[in-house]
């Protein structure tokens, strides 16, 4: 396991090693804010709001102006105990809606939320710029060479087992061990089937076969994930384990410690964080960042 986290460490600056380009944008080292939009009935926050492409797009929209950078669209429930959708149905709901928020707002950066080739590629063909792989290109033996033939950004996320059942009593034996080395292999699996190190982001996929204290683990101990070298994104809004710490039962009711836990995965490293609330977001981690880099900002 050593070999495999030394091998994969990339040789750069904190500057270039917390960047992604996206044409000719650059994403990064500033906290970049992932506006979240489920185009599904099921989704443990947002299910059934934004199945209407309207009103879909109109969300996004409002993600944007509120200072979301990136907007992830996903077409099928990843929530603990979800069944996973048809290809076609998933590729219906998704492909409309990149289509019209392009038009409709012609800069905003679409990344898609799927683990199927077919999907991604009807996406990226829609416009969007990002694949978003929770199962970090293990789901679909054809997605490692379409994300290199497109050269676009792709998320490497962990997860233990698969949405139906991973919130069964998941068990490590050393948690950020497990997942740091997991995700050094899946950065390596990409970069063999042609993906660009500068294109790939680490996951440690919050909720994902983790239970309350693997989480907290995650998040605390988030700088051994940084230390590959890669850009780090964290999922952690609204998730379960902040409800269980507050008391907030209701997804929506999370805010206040999503805002804490993605405070404290900026102090840790991530740069990316895949949010439902931008602005509470966006002005906390504006808060951290000039805290870190000092004020006024050049
Ligand atoms: N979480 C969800 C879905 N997709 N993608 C990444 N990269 N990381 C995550 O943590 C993640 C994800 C589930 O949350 P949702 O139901 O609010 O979309």
């Amino acid at each position: 396991m050593f070999l495999v986290f030394s091998c994969l460490m990339r040789n750069s600056s904190f500057e270039s090693s917390n960047t992604i380009g996206v044409g000719d944008r650059t994403l990064g080292p500033d906290p970049v804010l992932m506006g979240v939009l489920n185009v599904t009935p099921d989704s443990f926050s947002d299910g059934g709001d934004f199945l209407d492409p309207e009103a879909a797009v109109a969300h996004a929209a409002t993600m944007l102006d509120e200072g979301a950078r990136i907007i992830d669209v996903g077409g099928e429930s990843t929530r603990p105990g979800s069944d996973p959708v048809p290809p076609e149905e998933e590729a219906r709901r998704v492909v409309p809606v990149i289509r019209e928020m392009l038009i409709e707002r012609p800069d905003a950066i679409v990344s898609i939320d799927t683990y199927r080739a077919g999907t991604a590629g009807a996406a990226l063909e829609a416009g969007a710029r990002i694949v978003n792989d929770v199962t970090a290109l293990r789901g679909d033996p054809l997605m490692a060479a379409l994300v290199a033939d497109a050269r676009c950004p792709v998320v490497l996320m962990h997860m233990l087992g698969e949405p139906k059942t991973m919130q069964r009593d998941p068990r490590y034996r050393d948690v950020v061990r497990e997942v740091r080395d997991f995700l050094a292999a899946r950065a390596e699996h990409a970069v063999a089937a042609g993906v660009k190190e500068e294109s790939i982001i680490l996951d440690p996929g919050i909720g994902f076969g983790k239970t309350l204290e693997h989480n907290l683990a995650l998040l605390k101990h988030l700088d051994s994930l940084a230390e590959l070298g890669f850009p780090v994104l964290v999922g952690a809004s609204r998730k379960n384990f902040i409800g269980k710490i507050t008391g907030a039962e209701e997804a929506e009711e999370r805010v206040f410690g999503t805002v804490a836990a993605n405070v404290i995965a900026y102090e840790r490293g991530a740069t990316f964080f895949r949010i439902h609330d931008v602005r509470a977001n966006r002005e906390a981690l504006a808060v951290a960042e000039a805290v870190r880099r000092g004020w006024p900002q050049l």
